[in-house]
C-alpha cells in the first residue's frame, strides 16, 4: 500500500495541501501491516522524508515484534504458514521459479569454465557476442540464465560481472543466476541488476562464515539462493546424506535468515557417470532419491542440477542422450530447476527405445556393464548422431575441465 498523505486540499494560494501528519501516515499504514499482513508499504504523494522516518520506525517495531512472536512460537494473526511461490525478475519481466510443467530452464552456457567460447570473449571483453550466447539460449528454452565468469587469467572478475549483468538486463528478458564463488563478485551482481536474481551458490563446505556473509547480501536484494548440498566433510554422496546436509543448510537460510522456502533451491550435486568408477555407479540414483528425499522432507523449497556433470567425458550424441534421460528421472523424482544446455534437451518420449534404456541402465546403475554397452553403442554409431554437438568450431569443441 503507497497512499497519499491524506486527501490533498486547496490552500489560500492555490497549493496543493496533503493533511495527514508523519505520525498519522505510519499509524494508519503499520495497522494495515499488523492486522492484515499487508507486504510492502510507502507514500505517495504529500509524503516527505519524514512520513517516511516515521513510517520506517513504526514497521521496525512491528518487524521485531513479529521475530519476538515467532521466537516464542507464538502464531500472530497475520503470519502466514504456507510456503508462498516465489518469482525472480528481469528488468523486463517476472519468471515462478516453480515452472508448470517443471523444470524451470536455467541456460548453462555463459560459463567461463564451461564454454571455451566463453572464455575466449571474455578474455576478448567482448561483450557483444556474448549477449548472443544470451539470447540464443533465451530462444532455445532457457527461463533463466547462469551467468559465470570466474578466470584465472584475470583478477577482475566483479568488474566483469556488473558488465554483463548491467548488458544482460538491458538486452535479454530472462532473468539471471549469479555463478561464482567470491561473495564481493555476488554483491556487485546484485547491486547493478535491476531485478530479482539468483545468487549461486552457497555451501558448508569450510562451515558456515562463508554463508554468513552471502546470505545478508541475498537477504538485502531480496534474491534466490541456490544451496548446494556440501559440508565440512565434503560432497553429500548418498540421498540420506544430502537431505542430512540441506536439512542443515535450511536451519540457517530459512529459520534463522527469514529467507523464504520457495527462494531457497537445493542442489544435491551429481557426479559424472563417464568414469566407471565403482564409487560413483550409483551415483546418480542417489541424487534422484535426494531429490525426492528434499522435497518430501522441507516443504516449501525447491531442487536444482547441474545436469550436464552427469556425462562429463563422454561424447556429444551420448551426453546429449544421457543429459535428457537423467533430466527426465530427476522432473519425476520431484526437480524443480535444471541447469542445461537448454536446446540439446530431447523429450524423453523421443529418444530411441533402445538408448533410453541403456541410459535408464546407467543411471539407475542395474548392469555392471551399463557404461561399456552405452559407450559402445555411440562409438558403432559414430559422429551421424551429433545432432547436439556445441555451437563452437575447433577446439572450442573440446571438453573444459571443471
Ligand atoms: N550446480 C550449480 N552450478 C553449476 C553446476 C552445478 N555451475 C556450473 C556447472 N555445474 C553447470 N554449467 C555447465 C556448463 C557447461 C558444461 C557443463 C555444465 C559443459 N560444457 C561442455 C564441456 O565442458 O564439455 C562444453 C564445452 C564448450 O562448449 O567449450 O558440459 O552442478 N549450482
Amino acid at each position: 500500500m503507497i497512499p497519499n498523505a491524506g486527501l490533498p486540499l486547496m490552500g489560500p494560494k492555490g497549493e496543493t495541501i496533503y493533511p495527514e501528519t508523519p505520525a498519522e501516515l505510519a499509524k494508519e499504514l503499520s495497522d494495515f501491516v499488523k492486522e492484515f499482513g499487508v507486504n510492502i508499504v510507502g507514500g505517495c504523494c504529500g509524503s516527505t522524508p519524514e512520513h517516511i522516518t516515521a513510517l520506517r520506525n513504526a514497521i521496525d517495531t512491528e518487524a521485531t515484534a513479529r521475530a519476538r512472536a515467532r521466537a516464542a512460537s507464538v502464531n500472530i494473526k497475520s503470519e502466514r504458514t504456507e510456503p508462498v511461490p516465489q518469482d525472480v525478475a528481469s528488468a523486463m519481466t517476472a519468471t515462478p521459479l516453480e515452472q508448470e510443467p517443471r523444470p524451470l530452464l536455467v541456460g548453462e552456457r555463459i560459463n567461463s569454465q564451461g564454454s571455451r567460447k566463453i572464455k575466449r570473449l571474455l578474455l576478448e571483453d567482448n561483450y557483444d557476442e556474448i549477449m548472443l550466447v544470451a539470447r540464443e539460449q533465451v530462444e532455445g528454452g532457457a527461463h533463466v540464465l547462469d551467468v559465470c565468469c570466474a578466470l584465472t587469467e584475470r583478477t577482475d572478475e566483479d568488474v566483469q560481472m556488473r558488465e554483463l549483468v548491467r548488458r544482460l538486463a538491458q538486452s535479454v528478458e530472462a532473468p539471471v543466476m549469479i555463478d561464482s564463488t567470491e561473495p564481493r563478485v555476488m554483491q556487485v551482481a546484485l547491486e547493478n541488476y535491476p531485478g530479482r536474481a539468483i545468487l549461486n551458490s552457497v555451501h558448508l563446505e569450510a562451515g558456515r562464515a562463508k554463508m554468513d556473509v552471502v546470505l545478508p547480501l541475498a537477504k538485502e536484494h531480496g534474491a534466490a539462493v541456490v544451496a548446494l548440498t556440501i559440508d565440512e566433510i565434503g560432497m553429500a554422496k548418498t540421498a540420506q546424506r544430502k537431505l542430512e546436509v540441506a536439512q542443515r543448510i535450511y536451519g540457517i537460510v530459512v529459520d534463522e535468515y527469514g529467507i523464504p522456502p520457495g527462494a531457497l533451491i537445493f542442489d544435491d550435486l551429481t557426479f559424472t557417470l563417464a568414469t566407471g568408477d565403482p564409487e560413483f555407479s550409483a551415483s546418480a540414483v542417489e541424487t534422484i532419491e535426494g531429490i525426492r528425499l528434499i522435497k518430501r522432507e522441507l516443504p516449501g523449497v525447491l531442487t536444482s542440477l547441474g545436469v550436464s556433470n552427469v556425462s562429463f567425458g563422454l561424447k556429444p550424441a551420448a551426453r546429449a542422450a544421457l543429459n535428457s534421460v537423467f533430466l527426465h528421472h530427476c522432473v519425476d523424482a520431484g526437480l524443480d530447476a535444471a541447469l542445461v544446455h537448454a536446446k540439446e534437451i530431447t523429450p524423453y518420449a523421443e529418444i530411441e527405445p533402445n538408448v533410453r534404456e541403456m541410459c535408464d541402465d546407467l543411471v539407475f546403475n542395474r548392469r555392471p556393464d551399463a557404461l561399456a554397452r552405452f559407450i559402445e553403442h555411440f562409438e558403432s554409431a559414430g559422429d551421424t548422431q551429433t545432432a547436439a554437438q556445441g555451437d563452437t568450431k575447433g577446439d572450442e569443441d573440446l571438453p573444459v575441465a571443471q
